[in-house]
């Protein structure tokens, strides 16, 4: 079965599992965006993604993700707590099978949000930054053949102006994705400065190529989760991390319950 496909099998599934309603829009979060889920609103429903096809179970039974839908203003959104991570070793198919399924279930708008590190030194964690394009050095496409996807606008123009027409104090900067799992060396955050990086991070880019294969409309928005590796002379903790994460939830729930309706 093509990617394709099985994208049109879980959209069925994901659409019986949802009353056979329409949605507008769909939301990945990210790392640290989870609690700015639950301030979107009650879902109507909620699926596992492991009970769609295509999408895998998870490691732990029970700690897989889920794909809620609910009405925000007067859109229907989709959104999936919980994303496959390229470093999961579950193939470029796998990492993008959510944003397919969300296409073939009729969206037209996208929303990619990560947490991620941040090479602009004033960013502190817990900033929020609006993508404005991004450099994909994971060596590898979601697409197959001979599909010459324009990429000069991924991230929507128009949609980064409602965002900062909402908060005009957000900044914007390009998200460079690297296939981690380990977070980067100093030297590497030099070169990832000297190619005109502003974040780093493991997701996105490659999301956001399927999304517009597909036609979809891109808003991406980071959170700086951490200074990236070598600019304050402090190493990495996961736990920091999470930490920044849950600290913007608050401004990123409201300002997502604020754009969702009017993407
Ligand atoms: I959260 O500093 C988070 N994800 N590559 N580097 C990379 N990914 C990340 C980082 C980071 N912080």
């Amino acid at each position: 079965m093509s990617p394709y496909e099985n994208a049109q099998h879980a959209a069925e599934e994901l659409r019986a599992r949802t009353a056979g309603l329409d949605h507008d829009v769909a939301v990945v979060m990210g790392s640290g965006w989870l609690p700015a889920a639950d301030r979107l609103g009650e879902p109507e429903f909620e699926v596992p993604l492991a009970e769609l096809p295509g999408f895998s179970a998870p490691a732990v039974a029970g700690h897989g993700g889920t794909v809620r839908s609910l009405r925000l203003g007067d859109r229907r959104a989709l959104v999936f707590c919980g994303r496959t991570h390229y470093y999961e070793g579950k193939g470029v198919e796998a990492v993008v099978h959510g944003v397919r399924t969300a296409a073939a279930a009729g969206v037209r708008a996208l929303v990619l949000t990560n947490g991620c590190g941040g090479l602009v030194p004033e960013w502190t964690p817990g900033s929020p930054v609006v993508i404005s394009d991004h450099i994909n050095l994971t060596a590898t496409s979601p697409l197959v053949g001979a599909t010459f996807v324009d990429l000069t606008e991924v991230y929507s123009r128009r949609l980064r102006d409602l965002v900062r027409s909402v908060d005009p104090t957000l900044p914007e900067g390009v998200y460079v994705q690297v296939t981690g799992p380990h977070y980067e060396t100093p030297a590497e955050i030099g070169m990832i400065r000297a190619v005109g990086g502003h974040l780093v991070g493991m997701s996105t880019a490659l999301e956001a190529i399927a999304a517009r294969e597909a036609g979809l409309e891109v808003l991406g928005l980071s959170i700086v989760t951490n200074h990236a590796a070598g600019t304050t002379g402090e190493p990495l903790h996961h736990e920091e991390v999470l930490e920044a994460g849950r600290l913007a939830a608050d401004r990123m729930g409201a300002l997502l319950a604020d754009v969702l309706p009017q993407v």
